[in-house]
Formats: structure tokens, C-alpha cells, sequence
């Protein structure tokens, strides 16, 4: 079997993780794991790790490193076998150094979009939770508003969207991400994106990654 491709993306709350993943996924067939999607359904199925997790997520605040990398160990180690792209795990230094001993990354993006830009952007966001598909009521709306496109579901509102969590959410990434991209720099892992808008950073992106893996698609 050849080589597996690892990466993993950063990015502050509302930067487009899971939108560029989405197209990532797409044009290079990874298979992608959003550690807030992860929690999100341990949260709606009532498990002990979902009650947990909770009641830091609704507070904008993050969930420990311990719980975190308990967690996503046990969702990695049902993808032995795949190519994957992990979004919003690492978020600390520990967790990376954790992540470190057992996967070793071919690839760490960070997409570095401005906080004023992410906080009026997230005030449209809207999510099918099950899933974890996006929408936005302008960048990228529904068929029908208020419903998921594939099931025909409601969208919600995340929780952790007020404009108070948010702000939250943006101090606590600013805080954490310093060590963080200084030990994948350090590796020579890291590769910054800067940009407002993702149907500009996502070309970039697409054309980068061609460099370590084909595409079948993209980059739009
Ligand atoms: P999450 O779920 O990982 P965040 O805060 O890192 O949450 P989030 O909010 O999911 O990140 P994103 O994925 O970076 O944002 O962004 P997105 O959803 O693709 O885009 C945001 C919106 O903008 C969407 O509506 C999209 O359609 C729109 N959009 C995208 N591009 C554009 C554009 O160019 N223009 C416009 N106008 N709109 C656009 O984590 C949630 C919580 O879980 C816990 C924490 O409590 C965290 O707060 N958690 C962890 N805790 C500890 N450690 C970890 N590793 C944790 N992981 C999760
Ligand atoms: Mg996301």
C-alpha cells in the first residue's frame, strides 16, 4: 500500500475550516473529521463526553485536552487505512504534542482570515447538526431556506454563535494558536493561507496540495 496523506487545517473559529475541508474533500478524496462535528453529535446522542463537552462549547470556552485527545484517538483509529484531513484538532500545544506520538502529518494548513471579517460572517451561518453541513444565508444558502439540502432536515443556529461566544471562541484561538504554529513551523509542516474570502484562498489551497497529492476535481 503506498503512503497514507495526513494534514491537518487551523484556522480561527468561522475562518472556513470546514468549508475549504468540504472542497478538499472533493477534489482530493480525503476523508475529514471536524473534532466540533465530533462533539456536536456526542452532544445531541447525550453520551457522558457530549454532557461534558457541552456546557464549555455553549460558553465559547474549549473542552479539555485530555477529553479532546481521548476522543479524536478513538475516531483516527477507524481511518488507518485512509488518506484524512483533520479540522479544529490540534487546538493546543499539548494536544499537538499528543497528536505528535501517534500520526505523524505530511501537512498543517492555517487559513488566516481577519476577526472583523468572521464576525459578520458567522451571524449568517447555519448548520445541519447530524451532519455538520454549512450553510450561509448569502455565500452559500440552502435550496430551501431553513432546510438541509439532502435530507430536506431543519437548520440550526449553533449555540456557540452569539456574538458574545464568538468573541470568546476568537480570544481563546488567538491565545493558544501561537505555540501551536510555532511547533508545526518548527517541523516545517506549516503553510499559511491569508485571504477574506474562501473562493479565493480555496485556488491557493487546491494548487498547493497538488504538490503533495492529485486532484480529481476542483479547484471551484
Ligand atoms: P468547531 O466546530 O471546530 P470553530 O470555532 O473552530 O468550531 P467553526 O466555527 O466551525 O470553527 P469554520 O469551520 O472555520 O468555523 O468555518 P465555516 O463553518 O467553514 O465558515 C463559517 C461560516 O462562514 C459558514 O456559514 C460558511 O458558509 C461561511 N463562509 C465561508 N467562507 C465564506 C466567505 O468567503 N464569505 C462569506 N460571506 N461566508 C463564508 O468547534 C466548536 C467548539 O468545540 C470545541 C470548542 O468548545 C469549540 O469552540 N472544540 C474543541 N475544544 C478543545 N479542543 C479542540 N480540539 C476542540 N475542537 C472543538
Ligand atoms: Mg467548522
Amino acid at each position: 500500500m503506498s503512503k497514507l496523506f495526513k494534514m491537518v487545517i487551523l484556522g480561527s473559529p468561522g475562518s472556513g475550516k470546514g468549508t475549504i475541508s468540504s472542497r478538499i474533500v472533493r477534489d482530493f478524496g480525503l476523508k475529514h473529521m471536524s473534532s466540533g462535528d465530533i462533539l456536536r453529535s456526542q452532544v445531541l446522542k447525550r453520551t457522558d463526553v457530549g454532557q461534558e463537552a457541552e456546557k464549555y462549547m455553549k460558553a465559547g470556552k474549549l473542552v479539555p485536552d485530555e477529553t479532546m485527545v481521548k476522543l479524536i484517538s478513538s475516531e483516527l483509529s477507524a481511518l488507518k487505512t485512509s488518506n484524512w484531513l483533520l479540522d479544529g484538532f490540534p487546538r493546543t500545544r499539548p494536544q499537538a504534542e499528543a497528536l505528535d506520538q501517534h500520526e505523524k502529518l505530511d501537512l498543517v494548513l492555517s487559513l488566516e482570515v481577519p476577526d472583523e471579517v468572521i464576525i459578520e460572517r458567522i451571524k449568517g451561518r447555519w448548520t445541519h447538526l447530524p451532519s455538520g453541513r454549512i450553510y450561509h444565508t448569502e455565500f452559500n444558502p440552502p435550496r430551501v431556506p431553513g432546510k438541509d439540502d439532502v435530507t430536506g432536515e431543519p437548520l440550526v443556529q449553533r449555540e456557540d454563535d452569539k456574538a458574545e461566544s464568538v468573541r470568546r471562541r476568537l480570544e481563546y484561538y488567538a491565545a493558544n494558536t501561537g505555540p501551536l504554529k510555532k511547533f508545526y513551523e518548527e517541523q516545517g509542516l506549516l503553510e499559511c493561507f491569508h485571504g477574506t474570502m474562501s473562493n479565493e484562498i480555496y485556488p491557493r489551497v487546491h494548487k498547493y496540495l497538488q504538490t503533495y497529492i492529485p486532484a480529481h476535481g476542483g479547484p471551484f
